[in-house]
Order: C-alpha cells, then sequence, then structure tokens
C-alpha cells in the first residue's frame, strides 16, 4: 500500500489515472470505519487541507426525479466546455450497500461520468446522516487538493439533508417543478430559506407554468425574506437576494443563465467579504458539530453509564426521580467528565468557540454569526433526554 506521503503527492499531483486512483483511495479511507484508518485519515487530511478550498461548492437539492441528475450532467458538461474540472458528491442516508441510486444516476449522467475532467463520487453508504455528512465534507476536501474547480454536492430533498448540504457549501440551489406543490412543502420544512437559488426545472414541458411559478416562488422569497430569515431582510442593495430562474436540465436551456447568476453570487459575496465568513462560520459548525457528537458516543459507551442507564431510565419513566437529577447523576458517572461533572451539569454557552467568542474576531459586522448557515440558533444538548438508548 502507498504511504500517505505518495498517496498526498498524487492527490495533489498531475490529473490523470494515477490522480483518479489516489482520489478514489482517499475518500475510501475517509470512510473507513476502522480506527486505525481514522488515524491515517486524519493525517492525510491535515497535509491535504493547505491544498484545498479553492473550488466553488455548490449545494443541490429537489425532491426525488425534479432533474437533479439530469442538471447534473449538463451543467457539468457546460463547465467542462468554460474549461473547468467538476467532481460531484451525493448526500444519501438511505443508500443501500450497493449505491443502488447511483447506478441510475449514471445512466443520467452518461457523458459526464465517462469525462476525464470529471470525478463523480456515490454518497457513502449506510450510517446516520451526521456520519454520511461529515465522509462527504472530508471527500469535498480530498477533490479541492485534487484542484477541481467545482464541487457540486447533491441529496435528493427528503430528510434533513438539505441542511446539511447546505451547511457545508458556498451556494445552495433548490429545484422545483412547476405546479408540484414542492415549494408549500419547502416552505412547511424550512428548506426555501436555505435557498440562494431557486431552479424551476423541465420549464420545457409547459412554459406558462414555469413562469407562474417563477412569479409565485419570487414573492414567496420576498415574504420570507421580509419575516423569516433576518439575514435576507436587510437593506444592503449589494447584500444577495435570492433569485429564481427558469430551466430545461434536459435541453440545457437556462444552465449558461445559471452559472452567470453563480458567478454573480460569487463576486457579490467575496466582495462583502460573506463568502470567507461563510465558510469560517461553516467549518466551526462543523467542528461543534462534531465534538457533540463525539461527547454522546463517549458517553453511550461508558461502561459506568450503560450499567445504571436502564434502572434510571424506568425510574424516571415510572415518575420517581426527576429526569434532570437522573441526567446529573449519570454525567457525574461519565468517565472522563466525572471530574468535572457540575461545570457539565451546567451549560456553557456556545460563544465559547464561536468566530469571535475566542478572539478571533471578524472585521466588520459580517461576521460568520450572521450567516444563517453558520451557527445553528438552537443547541443540540450533548446528553441524553430520558434513556432512549
Ligand atoms: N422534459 C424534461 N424532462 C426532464 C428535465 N430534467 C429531467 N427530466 C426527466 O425527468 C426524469 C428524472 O430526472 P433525474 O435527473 O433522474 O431526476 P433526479 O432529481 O436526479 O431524480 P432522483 O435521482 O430520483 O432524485 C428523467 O426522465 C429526465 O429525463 C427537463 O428539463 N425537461
Ligand atoms: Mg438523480
Amino acid at each position: 500500500m502507498a504511504s500517505l506521503n505518495e498517496l498526498t503527492d498524487r492527490v495533489v499531483g498531475a490529473p490523470g489515472m494515477v490522480q483518479r486512483r489516489a482520489i478514489a483511495k482517499a475518500i475510501t479511507l475517509l470512510e473507513s470505519t476502522r480506527p486505525s484508518d481514522r488515524e491515517r485519515a486524519d493525517a492525510l487530511l491535515a497535509t491535504l487541507l493547505p491544498h484545498s478550498g479553492r473550488a466553488f461548492r455548490l449545494g443541490l437539492s429537489g425532491t426525488p426525479g425534479v432533474g437533479k441528475s439530469t442538471l447534473i450532467e449538463s451543467l457539468g458538461l457546460y463547465l467542462i466546455g468554460q474549461g473547468l474540472t467538476v467532481a460531484v458528491l451525493t448526500i444519501d442516508p438511505s443508500s443501500t450497500v450497493s449505491g443502488g441510486s447511483i447506478l441510475g444516476d449514471k445512466t443520467r449522467m452518461e457523458r459526464l461520468s465517462v469525462h476525464e475532467n470529471a470525478f463523480i463520487r456515490p454518497s457513502p453508504s449506510g450510517g446516520n446522516l451526521g456520519g454520511v455528512a461529515e465522509k462527504t465534507r472530508e471527500a469535498m476536501l480530498v477533490l479541492e487538493a485534487a484542484g477541481y474547480n467545482v464541487v457540486i454536492v447533491e441529496t435528493v430533498g427528503v430528510g434533513q439533508s438539505e441542511i446539511a448540504v447546505a451547511s457545508m457549501t458556498d451556494l445552495f440551489v433548490l429545484m422545483q417543478l412547476p405546479n408540484s406543490g414542492d415549494e408549500l412543502q419547502a416552505i412547511k420544512k424550512g428548506v426555501m430559506e436555505l435557498a440562494d437559488l431557486v431552479l424551476i426545472n423541465k420549464a420545457d414541458l409547459d412554459p406558462d407554468a414555469a413562469t407562474r411559478a417563477c412569479a409565485q416562488i419570487t414573492s414567496s422569497l420576498r415574504l420570507l425574506g421580509q419575516h423569516g430569515n433576518p439575514d435576507r431582510a436587510a437593506h444592503d442593495p449589494q447584500a444577495w437576494r435570492p433569485r429564481v430562474l427558469q430551466l430545461s436540465a434536459l435541453s440545457g436551456q437556462g444552465v449558461a443563465k445559471l452559472w452567470q447568476a453563480a458567478t454573480e453570487f460569487r463576486e457579490r459575496r467575496t466582495r462583502s467579504g460573506t463568502w470567507e465568513a461563510r465558510r469560517r462560520g461553516q467549518s466551526l459548525s462543523w467542528m461543534r458539530e462534531r465534538i457533540e457528537a463525539g461527547l454522546k458516543q463517549l458517553f453511550r459507551n461508558d461502561p459506568a453509564v450503560r450499567a445504571r442507564l436502564p434502572s434510571l431510565s424506568r425510574e424516571v419513566a415510572q415518575g420517581r426521580v426527576v429526569a434532570s437529577s437522573a441526567a446529573r447523576e449519570l454525567l457525574a458517572l461519565f468517565g472522563p467528565a466525572s471530574d468535572f461533572a457540575a461545570d457539565a451539569a451546567s451549560d456553557v454557552p456556545d460563544r465559547a468557540i464561536e468566530p469571535g467568542g475566542a478572539g478571533t474576531a471578524q472585521s466588520g459586522g459580517a461576521g460568520a454569526s450572521s450567516e444563517r448557515t453558520a451557527v445553528s440558533p438552537h443547541r443540540q444538548s450533548p446528553r441524553p433526554q430520558g434513556g432512549k438508548d
């Protein structure tokens, strides 16, 4: 097996078969669940990190059948035609071991999937959304280090995966069908608020319906901007307002306009400093999310906790012990935390690890905390609620 240094050299090295194999190997290493592989994977990421960060990270979501794969094919080929290289990653926590969906996808991305300037990698299979999303983020770093100009992260619009994709990309694109009621669904789920661009696809089938959908969604977005997301309500004429575009992914009509809007988005955000601020915020919330996930796992695996949890859960369920005291007792039992259980039981404000909170104050008011995807307003407690598992 090639050493880590060799693997790094090949990933950041010249494009070609050797590089492609190295990328695939690197991503496989990141996806491995063996603890010894994890150490190697972390070492690899550390050496790749300085080479990453230069790609345009584009998130794409929409309900099944809306035309995501078809768009990736036409947008990908368009970008390659512009002299760019394109990588595609997918987040689909439901995908099975065989990666069933990607087989269908490959036929929709027939030309892109075999193009030497494109790299397509299916969703890592199994596991929860947090794990799948983490692996996708890491794979994105590998592809950036390899020099891909545009990394598209696709997710099917079911479950929470849109939020995961929006929180790891620079531009989040939501695809909709005219007349599908998708719009209401997206508003209900809060996905519309995440969108920087909304695409009405299949406009070729019914142009009038597409035009109507455009107008409807434009006015919904305006309302959301006024009442929903404070970031969007700012009266800065230079600030990006989410746009709605019509498209035919199949014929490719509208694809150039889409890329034009994406480029303008990047220029505006770069000028205002919010492009980098969003990334900084994303990195910090990723770290925090991983710390919390790690703490939960340590807690669940703690022998003393495991021994006490079932009986204590019963007592809480039967109303004999107050839930909060039970939680304190379990936290006090928790190995690494037992020394400072009292501290752990009282909330440490999130600001401690937010930008600005740890002395990394950002200039101007465009701090990451004002970015919608940067910091979730609610905090997930690392402590278990009752004795669920
Ligand atoms: N007429 C028309 N058909 C389209 C267009 N875009 C996609 N389709 C068709 O819609 C169907 C679904 O497209 P996909 O690209 O597979 O959709 P998807 O969003 O990737 O679907 P999942 O992978 O199942 O989530 C295919 O038969 C496409 O040919 C379009 O712009 N116009
Ligand atoms: Mg698809």
